[in-house]
């Protein structure tokens, strides 16, 4: 399956974004980015050949497990990432269960990354299996950046035996959003004369930085498409969307200055209050770590960024401080998972004799951060830890 013309992103002349705060970054980029297709159950379907072509989830079929990922077969049944596995097998009965295999899985992106060092030097990696390319400077000598997107594709497959797909544009935000477009296994350019138009076409819910909870919002507030997105002035999204305002205007037009970052690190993000005096109520202390539970997700909700260990911290009166953690297998993608998990942890630490002077809750290991080896090591158990 493949998408437009293959000459699409030849440079033409790029209308003059909005906000601009670089005119050297705006101007006639051309990025492309790669996303293996359903990683972790495509590699489960290489190497064990009795998979191909079955409904496969990663993950366990547990009572409390959640599914990693579906191959493209289970998806027809809606088996996603992220779906209890309980519902999933309710969908799919055929459904088989592979577990993850986390040292695979970081071998074969050290693979992929290689490639990509052929055809670029500025790439920004987001996960294992997907990573922004800028191949303004055409390192690889390939006529256009359509035919570099289906070298590194072909190079992939045969490297790894395994299929990826790409998004060709003039910034980030369109190549991402053009990588999804013509999976599995296919490639979809946005070019300039067509971006904004094309943004216009699309649900909302699709836009990075538009997660699940903020996607509920603008649907409540009359927006489900980038034209919606757009009709609204910057003063309306400033007053229901503060800072993000910004960026919802902007990409509604199809405009992301941002550059290709290779040193981009986001590890975690946290909030944490000190209370105007020590705490010894359970419903005091609960209702603060879920004040910072939904600090917190703003935070990710806004970003897309979903991690897979919460952690709540708290300092006693005497100032002796100590964390519990736990990880999933994968992301807390909702508002409701983060307030649970943050309330089971803070739970399992009262009562607080001694009282309580500050509490943080904190979402680290983001599944589109690069994972660390010491990250994946952690997975999937159930880990809970203390820390002083
Ligand atoms: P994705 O690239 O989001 O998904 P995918 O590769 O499975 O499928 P697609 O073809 O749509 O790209 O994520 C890459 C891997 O990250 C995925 O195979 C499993 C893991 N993952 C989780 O563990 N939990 C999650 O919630 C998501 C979204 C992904
Ligand atoms: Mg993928
Ligand atoms: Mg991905």
């Amino acid at each position: 399956m493949e998408g437009v013309a293959p000459n699409a992103v030849k440079r033409r002349g790029v209308a003059k974004p909005l906000n601009c705060m670089a005119d050297h970054i705006s101007a006639s980029r051309k990025i492309i980015h790669v996303d293996m297709d359903a990683f972790f159950s495509s590699v489960g379907q290489r190497d064990d050949p009795s998979l191909r072509g079955r409904p496969v989830a990663v993950g366990y079929a547990a009572a409390r497990g959640v599914v990693a990922a579906a191959s493209y077969e289970a998806r027809k049944f809606g088996v996603r990432s992220a779906l209890p596995s309980v519902t999933a097998m309710g969908r799919c009965p055929d459904l088989v269960f592979v577990p993850p295999r986390f040292d695979v899985y970081k071998q074969v992106s050290g693979q992929i990354h290689e490639v990509f060092a052929r055809y670029a030097d500025l790439i920004q990696p987001l996960s294992l299996d997907e990573a922004y390319l800028d191949v303004t400077a055409n390192k690889a000598g390939i006529e256009t950046a359509w035919l570099t997107a289906k070298a590194i594709r072909a190079a992939i497959l045969e490297e790894t035996g395994l299929t990826a797909s790409a998004g060709i544009s003039y910034n980030k935000f369109l190549a991402k959003l053009a990588s999804d477009h013509r999976k599995p296994n296919g490639q979809f350019a946005v070019t300039p004369d067509m971006g904004a138009a094309w943004v216009e076409t699309l649900p909302v819910s699709r836009f990075h930085g538009v997660g699940p909870v903020t996607a509920e919002k603008m649907k409540r507030l009359g927006i489900e498409t980038g034209a919606d997105l757009r009709a609204k002035p910057f003063e309306f999204l400033q007053e229901h969307f503060g800072s993000s305002a910004g960026w919802y205007h902007a990409i509604a037009r199809g405009v992301d200055d941002r550059p290709v970052n290779p040193n981009r690190v986001r590890k975690s993000s946290g909030s944490e209050t000190t209370f105007d005096r020590d705490l010894v109520e359970a419903a005091d202390i609960e209702a603060g770590v879920l004040r910072m539970a939904d600090e917190v997700w703003r935070w990710c909700d806004g970003r897309c960024s979903f991690g897979r260990t919460a952690t709540v911290k708290v300092k006693y009166g005497d100032f002796q401080q100590i964390t519990r953690s736990r990880s999933q297998p994968t992301a807390v993608s909702t508002h409701d998972g983060l307030r649970q998990a943050a309330l089971e942890l803070i739970r399992s630490v009262l009562p607080a004799e001694k009282g309580i002077r500050l509490v943080g809750v904190t979402v680290s290991n983001f599944v589109e951060a690069q994972a660390t080896a010491a990250e994946i090591a952690e997975l999937p158990i159930f880990a809970e830890g203390i820390a002083a």
